[in-house]
């Protein structure tokens, strides 16, 4: 895929509506391809949108744009894995692991406290890593990492080297991870899926990788988010445009 030309392939679903128009939000997905796999991809990303548990869409967007840029390659952040019996334990596995990263315990408590009023949003929240405070500006919107992909040989080498069983969503989440934790501003990341049937989160930045925590939230429950806590000095704007307009590849290890 290095030397091809790539395609941005975007997906948004919701039901409802419109995002825009208050719809809630059902399922997106965002990759590189070559032209050769555009079918392939642009057809999973409306499989997934129509097989997906938190409802059935009445609206579905999907984009595909020509990549004119230079791709940028990263290598994944090294992935580690906590069991928890609870969710009470999940949440002081992921609180430690925000302050291991550099995180007053204040503001995480705040920046979790946006999220949960955030929890409809359908892209990531920004918080500033001092204050505590969401700085993003994009309200229901959220930030949507775009432009990213890792190579399936390369993708498929490094499951074997690592041993680690290898799923499509903990892929993509990495590849987010990796690209956002890239960035020299990001501080810490917080996720967990707002697919009812998926319970596993992560924190994820440099100083301590991709870490999974096995139970962020109960079975069935639809609430989920993410969000990125950055540092004061970061110019908001740039962070944004880089998060959804530099182009990443995943490279093997
Ligand atoms: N950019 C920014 N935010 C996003 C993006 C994106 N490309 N995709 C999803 N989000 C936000 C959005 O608010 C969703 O509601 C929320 O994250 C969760 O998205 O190691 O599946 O795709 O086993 O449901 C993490 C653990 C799984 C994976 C996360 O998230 C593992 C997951 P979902
Ligand atoms: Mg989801």
């Amino acid at each position: 895929m290095r030397d091809k030309e790539l395609f941005s392939v975007r997906m948004r679903a919701s039901v409802g509506g419109t995002h825009e128009e208050g719809g809630k939000h059902i399922s997106g997905g965002e990759h590189l391809s070559t032209k050769n796999e555009l079918i392939e991809r642009a057809t999973n990303l409306l499989e997934r949108a129509f097989s997906h548990q938190r409802g059935e869409p009445d609206f579905l967007q999907l984009s595909v744009e020509k990549v004119h840029e230079t791709v940028q390659h990263l290598t994944p952040l090294p992935v580690s894995y906590s069991k928890v019996d609870t969710i009470e334990h999940g949440r002081r596995v992921a609180l430690e692991l925000l302050k291991q990263s550099g995180l007053d315990e204040e503001v995480i408590a705040r920046g979790l406290g946006s999220l949960e009023e955030c929890y409809d949003v359908s892209g990531a929240i920004v918080i500033d890593a001092v204050t505590g405070e969401r700085i993003d500006a994009r309200q229901k919107r959220g930030v949507r990492v775009s432009r990213l992909d890792w190579e399936r040989e390369d993708y498929e080498r490094w499951v074997k080297s690592t041993n680690l069983k290898g799923n499509q969503r903990m892929k993509e989440a990495l590849t987010l991870a990796t690209k956002v934790s890239s960035h020299p501003d990001t501080v810490a990341e917080f996720c967990f899926s707002d697919d009812p049937d998926y319970i596993t989160g992560y924190v994820a930045s440099k100083k301590i990788g991709y870490q999974r925590i096995s139970q962020m939230k109960a079975i069935g429950d639809e609430n989920g988010g993410r969000v990125f806590f950055v540092n004061q000095k970061c110019d908001v704007p740039s962070y944004i445009d880089y998060l959804e307009k530099t182009s990443i590849l995943l490279k093997g290890v």
